[in-house]
């Protein structure tokens, strides 16, 4: 039996425990005795006891009522996959689910797992994460209990310049998920942040392993603040940050989940029979800052100038002062008064 581990290995329910669960659900209020649940499963009193045990462990709330029997109470606000999975119409992604409690970062077990031959929409989602990834080696702050940290492995057939592409997709398939969950409408921040109110909702890190000609796989690494609390941010964030919760809006992480990952499998069926064009033309309608003056921070320093919109290569395209039009391949932008 799997039941809880925090030492990090995933979390799952066992065949009979979501059967269990299942059983719950069909019963709605009412209680199911243990010689019922015994003799439905096959099992003994005693395994019905020690799976109930194992359920609980996980987080899921089962009242037991002398003579009655079992009353499922409350799911656990914690990421399973059976949970995920239940409900999820997807054709590619999240086939393949694995949960942890916690881990040290969803897109470095992704990225092992798609090298050791994981199929394509395998999904990795955390809790919690010890050492979140940024861009240019920074961090993300991903406390237990509030948030969704997620990273899905795509075997896309197209070659590594095309790779941003998705890095697009991702960010617009955050954005629907948001404004299906709430009553929200987030802002797109080149080259992948969301923004609800001018402040970070949601970051983006997309890593891929690929050969001159050939990619072998993406993974798509998203954070999305759910629920975070205000003393849950770090007082030296670069850029103003909130979270769905500090919004007005408090969501439900599983459902949320669910949801992120149909508007990613949709986006993504939709990318492979039509192109990338439908993804740019979203994306810029979304996009919070054209036609704005922005500050670009770049290793060389900063610039200033109007954001007139994205190359063919998904680079910035900054027109300056002075009048030329510069491409920005990698930075940070920052609207401007
Ligand atoms: C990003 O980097 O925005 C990419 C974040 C990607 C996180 C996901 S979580 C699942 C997957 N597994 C991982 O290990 N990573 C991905 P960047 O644009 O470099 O922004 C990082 C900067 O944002 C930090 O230096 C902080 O200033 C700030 N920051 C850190 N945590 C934040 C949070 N939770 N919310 C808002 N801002 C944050």
């Amino acid at each position: 039996m799997t039941g809880a581990d925090p030492h990090g290995s995933p979390l799952r329910n066992t065949v009979t425990g979501q059967r269990i669960l299942e059983l719950f659900r069909a019963r709605r209020d009412r209680p199911v005795s243990g010689e019922e649940l015994s003799s439905l499963l096959a099992i003994s009193r005693t395994a019905v006891w020690k799976h109930i045990k194992v359920l609980r462990d996980l987080g899921y709330r089962i009242e037991a009522r002398p003579s009655q029997g079992y009353q499922l109470r409350a799911a656990p606000d914690l990421f399973i996959p059976t949970e995920i999975a239940d409900g999820l119409n997807t054709r590619r992604i999240g086939g393949n689910l694995i949960c942890y409690r916690q881990t040290a970062s969803t897109n470095a077990d992704a990225f092992r797992l798609a090298e050791e031959g994981a199929p394509d929409g395998t999904v990795v989602i955390a809790d919690c994460q010890t050492s979140g990834k940024g861009r240019l080696g920074r961090s993300w702050e991903s406390p237990a209990g509030v948030n969704l940290y997620c990273s899905v492995i795509l075997r896309p057939g197209i070659l590594p310049p095309q790779a941003f592409h998705l890095t697009f997709l991702s960010a617009v398939a955050v954005a629907r998920a948001i404004e299906e969950t709430t009553h929200l409408v987030p802002a797109i921040k080149w080259p992948n942040d969301l923004l609800l109110n001018g402040k970070k909702v949601a970051g983006l890190l997309n890593e891929m392993s690929a050969e001159t000609e050939r990619i072998n796989f993406v993974i798509l690494g998203i954070g999305v603040n759910l629920n975070m609390r205000v003393e849950q941010f770090p007082a030296d964030l670069r850029y103003p940050a909130t979270s769905l919760l500090l919004e007005g809006e408090s969501v439900d992480r599983t459902a949320f989940a669910r949801i992120l990952l149909s508007s990613l499998d949709r986006l993504y069926d939709a990318y492979q029979h039509n192109g990338y064009e439908p993804v740019r033309k979203e994306w810029l309608a979304r996009c919070g800052i054209v036609g704005c003056r922005v500050r670009v921070s770049v290793p060389s320093g900063d610039q200033t100038g109007i954001m007139e919109g994205i190359d063919e290569n998904g680079a910035l395209l900054l027109r300056r002062d002075n009048g030329t039009l510069e491409r920005v391949y990698a930075g940070d932008v920052s609207p401007l008064k």
